[in-house]
């Protein structure tokens, strides 16, 4: 007996089983969520404080009669050229050796994506991603191979290391210990999640975690990880430590579980559950933030996060409000 035969026997799944639990699977809840189709929702979400300026772009967008996707995209790109802003794109903290890599992706509601991750030098790596996935027949392009691509479709290149961010890290270098504390003063990501005309989009940017090293990925450009989208379910995006986020695969959770008829906020709240009974309730010694935004195609919504400190910020009707999210432990 071969000892893939061996084990599959070993574990009951040899074919009859096999058999039994396709059947079961097909017999999943699908308790997939009735589109209002209300046309008149218009709703941005976006994490931390930096959302407020990013909403405000996202809706001024469809106000000039651009799609979800042009939101989304157009309103992470305020945050990305903020170089005051030390947490994306331009002036944001660069890895341990003084690069400032980029991770980004955007997704819309016919399930198209297009991410970049490891890239040096341009401003707008969330319009990179947008063309990956419009331009080029794969989903993500990584480093030197997407700086090309970036350069080939005319996109400015731009040094992001600013004098502030350089001093910042010439400091740190000091002591070099990494220690990447996300929350309200020290967050490196906007992710931003809409609805507008029963279409959801998604778009999710970073220069990474802080003081990281040459090289390191981290979920913000991982389809399913930093962000997910499904046009007949809804869409997540997440922030925090993304090495938990990439190992639980955090926003397609939410979104599965949407389509199972859980809300936004319940969603959110057991995505969370899994990363802390998984890895912080098993060491105790571990402690990071992971927060999220996500919105369903009814329009309803919500941010939560493990620990407090995490804000989110919503443009719904006519008003641009910072929330407080609810967490998860203390
Ligand atoms: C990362 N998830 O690179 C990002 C970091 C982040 O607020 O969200 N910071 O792991």
């Amino acid at each position: 007996m071969s000892n893939r035969r061996a084990f599959l026997k070993k574990i009951g799944l040899l074919s009859s089983s096999i058999i039994v639990s396709n059947a079961a699977f097909s017999q999943l809840p699908d308790k997939r969520i009735k589109p209002i189709k209300n046309d008149k929702e218009r709703i941005i979400i976006s994490t931390w404080s930096h959302g407020i300026p990013a909403n405000e772009q996202a809706i001024q967008t469809l106000k000039e009669g651009g799609n979800i996707l042009d939101a989304v995209e157009q309103g992470v790109r305020v945050i990305e050229s903020d170089a005051d802003n030390a947490s994306v794109g331009l002036g944001g903290r660069p890895d341990r050796d003084g690069h400032v890599t980029l991770d980004a992706c955007i997704m819309d509601s016919e399930g198209n994506a297009g991410s970049v991750c490891f890239l040096e030098g341009f401003e707008h790596p969330i319009s990179i991603a947008r063309a990956v996935m419009e331009k080029t027949p794969h989903v993500i392009l990584a480093g030197d191979g997407a700086a090309q691509f970036a350069r080939e479709q005319g996109f400015e290149e731009i040094d992001l290391l600013t004098p502030k961010s350089k001093k910042a890290w010439e400091e740190w270098k000091k002591k070099s210990k990494y220690e990447p504390e996300i929350n309200v003063e020290n967050h490196d990501t906007i992710g931003m999640v809409g609805l507008d005309n029963s279409k959801v989009a998604a778009s999710c940017t970073t220069s990474g975690l802080a003081y990281k090293m040459h090289g390191r990925v981290g979920d913000s450009p991982i389809i399913g990880a930093g962000l997910f989208v499904d046009g007949d379910i809804g869409a997540c995006a997440a922030t925090g430590l993304g090495e938990f986020v990439l190992k639980t695969q955090t926003s397609f959770l939410v979104v599965e579980l949407m389509r199972q008829g859980m809300s936004p906020q319940k969603a959110c709240q057991h995505a969370l559950e899994r990363i802390k009974q998984k890895y912080l309730d098993k060491d105790k010694d571990l402690h990071f933030q992971v927060g999220l935004v996500a919105i369903n195609v009814n329009g309803e919504y919500a941010g939560y996060s493990i620990l407090p400190g995490y804000q989110y910020a919503v443009y719904q009707g006519e008003s641009n409000t910072l929330i407080d999210a609810p967490f998860l432990m203390k």
